[in-house]
């Protein structure tokens, strides 16, 4: 493990990494930062590709690099390139100019084929498979639409670094595609407000390890997070002072698509509905607000038997289903707390004049009325696995948190699913726990993942800590799995915990949702999360050196 080290600060992390190596001495196969050991040893990307060739010789990176397009250049392609260029000078340590050509037929020459154009936006559709060689002369990469490039130019960036000859390349050929099309982070920016920069890092970094869905908790008891024309209210007094204007949304959703990310917008009814209530409380099924219980934040929702209440909600969902493009909608749906329909009068009275037998039947009609307004509005609906509890159209996406067999039977009533059960990272634990949980519902590499977190503390093994499909999905079922996503509630996490809350664990998860089963290391996990965290910090997500250097400005 002995890497070059430039900055003195790096040196902590490094030695982290020795600590995790001499706490798992069953590990053999040795693990790089991708460049400059002398050609002995394998590159570290993660996620692990889907196939990769490689004998680790490098050779020398130099400052003039050609970019050759074999095929249309893109404009979201060209902003790409000119972000790799910055990003190759900050991991290889010196100035890199592009050059569209060079008198020097030696010169190193990256060619890029895109085969496809871009739409607008990303989508679940979209290919985004890749072929990247890189030999002494240069690299090709082929992708057969733009995100495949954007996926190519992250593995690239991973197979170059810095040695004691200065910069490297490290030759390899791989073949890569994703496993799930949705590989999602869901952030929670109700409980705690999240500014721009700090969701502009999290996409900087989830653009590095080829996720591509940023799922935003938009509205929960804590506050509601959007501007709205329609409904002022909302961002005046539901958001207590901290909300994105409709510019600020727009200008994100950009940023995302040109790294490959779409956005996924949530605002969460008809529970979780505490700041939305306390802008509008003649929605509320229970009046007035409790304002003396904190409790109170999670449990307030709407009245499902106003008119206006549907109104009122469909209108919001259009002004804000025209500000989020992405085809998907998530509507929440979690956690309405039953109480707060039955014990009124009114509501009961309801439920018995239109035969609901449950709240949850009645939760139904909410979600189907909902969901059919934003099928007007050409959006499919998505929301968290209590929705199914009755009858919903079965083209809604149902995000499942309560437990694999929610996988199988969201699947066999026909929902496609996205998965994040198992995916809490708010949850403290070892990265090798959530990694050993597939989204399939059955646990990929136990022996792997067992050995990977002896070091894990007392409290059992990884078998109990992940839960296991009883009955495997049928290959119909698993084709309704869209993929999964890790999810960062922020209840107990603030904005400046944030990014070591999440990494380097989620590029663990990144790899469980993009690479093969069979791909997924769990022996080498921990050293090369630490090289890719390294990486990371390098490209600016926040890290423990930032941290200290905030600590120590509080010093005395
Ligand atoms: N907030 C909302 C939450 C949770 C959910 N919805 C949650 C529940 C249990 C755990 C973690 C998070 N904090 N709105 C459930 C989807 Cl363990």
């Amino acid at each position: 493990m002995m890497r070059q080290i430039t900055r003195p600060m790096r040196c902590f992390l490094v030695s982290a990494t020795a600590l995790v190596w001499s706490a798992a001495p069953a590990l053999s196969a040795p693990v790089t930062s991708g460049a400059g050991l002398g050609g002995a040893e394998k590159p570290v990307i993660m996620p692990a590709p889907s196939s990769i060739q490689t004998d680790g010789a490098t050779s020398p990176l130099p400052k003039t690099i050609v970019i050759r397009w074999d095929g249309k250049a893109l404009p979201v392609l060209v902003t790409a390139v000119e972000r790799f260029r910055t990003h190759l000078e900050k991991l290889t340590g010196q100035p890199i100019r592009f050059v569209s050509s060079s008198a020097d037929a030696s010169a190193f020459t990256i060619t890029l084929h895109c085969a496809g154009k871009d739409g607008a936006f990303p989508a679940l559709d979209m290919p985004e498979q890749y072929a990247l060689t890189v030999s002494a002369s240069g690299a090709t990469l082929n992708a057969a639409g733009p995100v495949g490039i954007l996926h190519g130019l992250a593995s690239l960036l991973q197979l170059a670094g810095r040695d004691a000859t200065g910069a490297v390349i490290t030759h390899a050929s791989l073949n890569d595609a994703p496993r799930f099309r949705w590989r999602g982070l869901m952030i929670d920016v109700s409980r705690h407000f999240m500014s721009i920069p700090t969701l502009q890092r999290q996409i900087d970094a989830m653009e590095m390890v080829k996720l591509n869905v940023l799922h935003l908790h938009l509205s929960d008891g804590q506050g509601f997070r959007v501007e709205s024309r329609l409904f002022p209210r909302l961002h005046t007094v539901a958001s207590h002072g901290a909300y994105y204007t409709q510019k600020q949304i727009r200008a994100l959703v950009t940023y995302a698509a040109e790294r490959g990310i779409r956005v996924v917008p949530e605002f969460d009814t008809p529970g979780h509905t505490f700041a939305l209530l306390e802008a509008y409380p003649r929605y509320a099924a229970q009046a007035p607000l409790n304002m003396e219980d904190r409790a109170e934040k999670n449990r307030a929702a709407l009245d499902p038997t106003n008119p206006a209440t549907y109104r009122f909600v469909t209108a919001l969902y259009g002004e804000m289903a025209s500000l989020f493009p992405d085809a998907y909608f998530h509507i929440g749906g979690d956690e309405v707390v039953a109480k707060q329909w039955t014990t009124s009068p009114h509501i009961q009275a309801y439920m018995q004049a239109h035969s609901f037998k449950t709240p949850a039947e009645m939760q139904a009609e909410f979600t189907t009325r909902v969901a059919q307004a934003l099928t007007r509005r050409h959006k499919k609906v998505i929301g968290w696995d209590e929705i199914t509890a009755a009858d919903i159209p079965r083209d809604t996406v149902v995000e499942i948190w309560r437990g694999a067999a929610r996988t199988a039977a969201a699947t066999a009533a026909g929902h496609p699913v996205v998965v994040s059960d198992g995916y809490y990272l708010d949850r403290l634990q070892p990265a090798a726990i959530p990694y050993a949980q597939d989204p399939l519902g059955n646990v990929a590499n136990m022996a792997e993942a067992e050995a990977a977190a002896q070091a894990t503390g007392p409290g059992g093994t990884i078998a109990d800590k992940v839960t296991t499909q009883t009955t495997p999905l049928t290959d119909a079922q698993k084709g309704l799995v869209l993929g999964a996503e890790a999810a960062l509630w922020t209840e107990i996490v603030t904005e400046e915990m944030l990014d070591s809350r999440l990494w380097p664990r989620m590029a663990a998860l990144a790899e469980r949702f993009w690479s093969p089963a069979s791909a997924c290391d769990g022996q080498t996990l921990y050293p090369r999360l630490a090289v890719t965290q390294d990486k990371l910090e390098e490209l600016g997500l926040e890290s423990s050196a930032h941290a200290s250097q905030r600590l120590a400005r509080l010093a005395p």
